[in-house]
This record gives C-alpha cells, structure tokens and sequence, in this order.
C-alpha cells in the first residue's frame, strides 16, 4: 500500500462505457491518504440522463471508496458532468464524506492550494474542446483506440505516453485552449489567496508554475488514469496508474 498526505483524483466519468472503472478499484486498493479529493465529473450525470448505464463494477467502486472513508477523509467536489450534486452541498453528510464547491489545501510546508474541478472556465469562454470539435461518437471510438494502446504499451512496461494526447496536441486550437484554461486557474488561486491550485476537466495531466504560482491538474481516468499526489514529504507529483496484478 503506497500512503500519501493526499490523493486528488476527477474525471473518471462513472456511468459511461470510457470510465477505466477496473483500473479505479485496483487503483484505490494499493493507495491511501489523509485525505482524498474527489475533484469532480466522478459521477457522469449527463450520460446517465440520456442513458442508464451502471454495471456491477461501478457499485464495486463505491463500496471500495466507502471503506476508504473509514480511514481517510474524503473530500468531493462535483465538477460540470455532476453539478446535480450542487444542489444538495449542505444537506449531503455521507459518513466522513464532505461536499464542497471548492476547498483550500494546505501542505506539510504550509503551502495553501486551492482545489477546485475548473468548469468555471467554460461559462466565461465557450471554446470548442476536442471532444466538441470530433463529436461523442467519433470520441468514443478515439478513445477506445488510444486505451487500446495504452494497454498495450503497459503491458510491455513501457513509460506513459498517450496516443489521445500526441493527437490533441497537434491542433493549436487545443493548445491554445489549454493554455488559456491554465492562465484563468492560476488567476483563481491568486484571488482565493492561494499559492497553487489544483484541478482537472480538461483531462490533460501536468504540473506547471506559471507566475510563481503552481498549477496542477490530475487528469482523468477515461484515458490518462493519472492522480496527483501530495507524498510525506509534502511534494505534489503526478502518477500514472499502472495495474497491480
Ligand atoms: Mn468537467
């Protein structure tokens, strides 16, 4: 079991096919925390509007993250895909489960990270993502290709690389997007009094400064199956999930 002072992990997308559960479960099952952020889009509420889907497997998973509970605390933040749960912030205490719109991490250095999944972004800019740009199906099958590899190049041990990313990063609409989204999340830890901040939703993985001011996303687990973590020593790192047999 690796042990961390906290895990942040969002974007695994629960309710639709691409969400990597199995690598989730075996992912929670060897690592632990203080305190683990669920950063939001955890539940696709949109997919499961238009289409139920929710085999054995995703309830396998939230029983694993409730025995979690027991030891760690565990912070949920919904994202865009699982604002239904917004709504509900106060009413919601789920045994040491807490929901927030946004919270405030603080280091072993003393570090003060704001954490938040950064859709905000969205309702101030309407740019066209990728997925926008390809459309779900196309999207789908996209990413089915590029898991495919991924699998592939794990089994032979080989470091992460993404085919999805290699591709996206090709067109300078999503590089320009990106580093837009980057600008306007460091900008909202500077006005939360921050030092750093942490998020997801674009489901692009990276550790950057940008500043003076440190910024993190954890990615996804619908094709990175990447988690920050903060380790005893109190550094932030990224990881990139590798199943343990
Ligand atoms: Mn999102």
């Amino acid at each position: 079991m690796n042990y961390y002072r906290a895990i942040w992990i969002s974007d695994t997308h629960l309710g639709t096919k691409t969400s990597n559960v199995y690598h989730l479960i075996n992912f929670f099952k060897h690592n632990s925390a203080d305190s683990i952020y669920l950063v939001g889009d955890i539940i696709d509420g949109w997919e499961l509007n238009k289409k139920w889907y929710w085999p054995k497997s995703h309830n396998h998973l939230l029983r694993e993250i409730l025995k979690k509970a027991k030891k760690s605390k565990i912070i949920y933040i919904p994202g865009n895909h699982d604002s239904f749960l917004r709504n509900f912030l106060s009413l919601i205490k789920f045994s040491s489960i807490t929901f927030k719109k946004h919270s405030i991490h603080k280091t072993l250095d003393q570090k003060k990270i704001y954490v938040s999944h950064g859709d905000q972004f969205d309702s101030v800019r309407k740019i066209s993502v990728f997925m926008n740009i390809l459309g779900n199906f196309l999207y789908n099958i996209f990413i089915s290709i590029s898991n495919w590899i991924t699998h592939l190049r794990n089994s032979k041990n080989l470091p992460h690389w993404s085919f999805a990313t290699q591709i996206k990063m090709k067109s300078k609409n999503v590089k320009n997007y990106i580093e837009r989204y980057k600008l306007f999340m460091v900008n909202e830890a500077i006005r939360n009094n921050c030092d750093g901040v942490i998020c997801g939703h674009i489901h692009y993985p990276e550790i950057d400064n940008i500043n003076g001011i440190d910024y993190y996303n954890d990615g996804d687990w619908v094709e990175s199956l990447s988690a920050l973590v903060e380790d005893i020593n109190g550094k932030i790192k990224l990881i990139y999930w590798k199943e343990i047999k």
